[in-house]
Parts: C-alpha cells; structure tokens; sequence
C-alpha cells in the first residue's frame, strides 16, 4: 500500500497538441507553476483478493470510461513492477466547493506516485514524471513543486519535467477566479487534437512556444513578474486562438470569462501589475506579485463574489509515503 499527494498546476506556457497521442509526447514544450491550494491525495493497495479494479473518487465509486483510463495507468505499472492483481484506488481532490478546478495534471500525478510506490517500484523522479505522462500531459509537471518545465523530448525516455525554481525566492502568485460552467466542455484531450489537425495556425503556435519558452525563462531568472505575467497572458490568448480556429471552432470562454479578464484589464489600467491566464474551462487565473494581493483581491471583488476568489501562492512537488 501507499499514499500520493501531488498539486496542480497552471501552465505559463501551455501544453496545446500531442505528436503521440498513445505516449503522450507533446508537439512543444511548456512551463508552470505549481500551485499550493489544488491538491490530490491517493491512496493504492494492490491485493490478489480483489476480482476487479476498486476505484473511488471523493469516496464515489467510479466505473465506464474514467475507470478505464485508470485501469489502463495501472496496466502500465504492472508491466513495468511485474505485478499482476488488481489494486484498490481512493482519492481525494481538494479543491474549494464547487471550483471545477479538478485537475487531472494531480490526479494522474498523484495516481502515479501511490501505484508506483505501492507496486514496489523506487522510481526517480524524473521516471515518475515519465510515468504521470502516460496518464496525462499536465501531470508530467505536477511532479515537481514551484516554476517547472516539461520538455517535449522525441520518445518516451526524452519527455520528461524539471524543476526551473523549486522553492520560489520572489512574489509571484495566483488568485483562481472560479467561474462555473453547466455546460460540459469539451475535453482537452480531444480539443487539441482538433487543433493540431484543423488550425490552420498551429505551425505559427509552435513558433510561439518555442520563443515563449525562452523569453519566460529569463522573466523567471530576472523574477520579473510583469514581464512573467505578459508573456503568460499573450501565450494563454494564442492558444486559446486555436480553438476558435479549429474547424468545427470551439471555446473554453463563457461570458463570465470575459468579463473577468475586463475585470483584469481594468486593474492594471489603474497601474496594477496583473495578468490572466485560462486552460480548458471558464475559470480565470490572475498572476500577481504578492504584495499587490489585497489590491488586486479588492478590486476583482466589485465584480466576484469573495468565495469565488481563490489565493495560491506556488507549491511543493510530489510527496509519498507507505
Ligand atoms: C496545460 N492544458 O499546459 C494545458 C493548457 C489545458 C490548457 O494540459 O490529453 O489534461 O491528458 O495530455 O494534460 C490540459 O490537458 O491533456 C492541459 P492530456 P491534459 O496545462
């Protein structure tokens, strides 16, 4: 048996397109930040009792497609341990109510770190974001606490994260507007991939990524966090450029979207230093220097309810005990 506890994390410069879909290569590579308030914890025993996967999330079994995927991780556990039972899966999300901040960058993160661990598997970590990979492209960051890379390598030796600053020594945090949706998204997996077939301007993203990697590097170097937070923003707005451009378009935004981003706009009018960023859903993240926290919450709460603001500063990488 063993116990996970990996974070999320949002993407300065966003993962947007598989070359392998199967190994989950990226087309580019990407930066992000861990975030201390988003975290799942799960715990896997694998036991030749068992008949059967047992999966739960947020104690509700789980069953249909999303048991499949975890099943098929845990295949590739027990063919790299050698193990051959069935496991037992509890999770939890710790998200704040209703945020639909769940993540599968900690689930699979989390998921990899217990299952290895309970397999028998000692794993680097290096090997353990390889493996979070397999699960799902986001999960290979959720590793490593803090500022992290993850680089697209060419196989599934080379696709691996790094930590750029595991323990940040600036300001720079996040606040998660949460913004609920009714409607079911579409989801990233099958929203890139349109993408990457049908934009006519995914040659251009590539580009982008590739001068946005090394720009945002050297904002981190300098702790630069207007300059973080622009090249972010600029990186967020380009991909989401490819989901309007895909053929059929599509879009993560809704009308709360964009009235926070205004709601952002309007606060750095005033001279506030803050920036937004969106992934695949509604909800918008501010980038901050931290001692403009108060400002930027104040201001962002004439238009948002308090409970729908959400402050996290960076955090820490995967944890894992028996
Ligand atoms: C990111 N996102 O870099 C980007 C930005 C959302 C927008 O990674 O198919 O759940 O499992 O590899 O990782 C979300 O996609 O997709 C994502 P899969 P994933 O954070």
């Amino acid at each position: 048996m063993a116990t996970a506890k990996a974070h999320t994390n949002i993407a300065l410069v966003k993962y947007w397109g598989k070359k392998d879909q199967d190994l989950i290569i990226p087309q580019t590579d990407s930066l992000s930040m861990t975030l201390d308030e988003f975290y799942t914890t799960t715990r896997v025993v694998f036991d030749p009792a068992l008949t059967a996967e047992q999966i739960t999330v947020n104690d509700q079994p789980v069953t249909g497609k999303g048991a499949e995927r975890i099943t098929k991780f845990l295949d590739i556990v027990r063919q790299m341990s050698g193990r051959q039972d069935f496991a037992r899966v509890d999770s939890h999300n710790h998200v704040p109510t209703a945020a639909g901040l769940a993540s599968s960058a900690s689930a699979f993160a989390a998921l990899a770190g217990a299952a290895s661990r309970a397999s028998g598997l000692q794993l680097s970590r290096r090997d353990l974001s390889r493996l979070a990979r397999r699960g799902s492209g986001s999960a290979t960051r959720s590793i490593y606490g803090g500022l992290v890379e993850w680089h697209r390598g060419h196989d599934d030796a080379t696709s691996y994260a790094e930590p750029i600053m595991e323990k940040l020594d600036f300001g720079l945090e996040m606040l998660a507007i949460m913004i609920n949706t009714g409607r079911k998204k579409i989801s990233s997996r099958h929203g890139m991939q349109s993408s990457v077939i049908t934009s006519p301007y995914y040659a251009s993203w590539k580009e982008v990524v590739a001068n946005d990697m090394e720009t945002m590097k050297a904002a981190i170097q300098a702790k630069d966090i207007p300059a973080i937070g622009h090249i972010a923003e600029e990186n967020a707005l380009r991909m989401h450029a490819l989901t309007l451009s895909a053929d059929p378009g599509y879009t993560y935004f809704n009308n709360e979207t964009l009235t926070a981003i205004q709601a952002v706009r309007q606060l750095r009018d005033q001279g506030i230093n803050c920036y937004f960023t969106m992934d695949a859903g509604p909800n918008v993240k501010v980038i901050y220097d931290r001692r403009d926290r108060e400002r930027i919450v104040d201001g962002l709460a004439q238009t948002f309810a308090p409970e729908r603001l959400v402050v996290s500063p960076a955090g820490p990488g995967i944890e894992i005990w028996d």
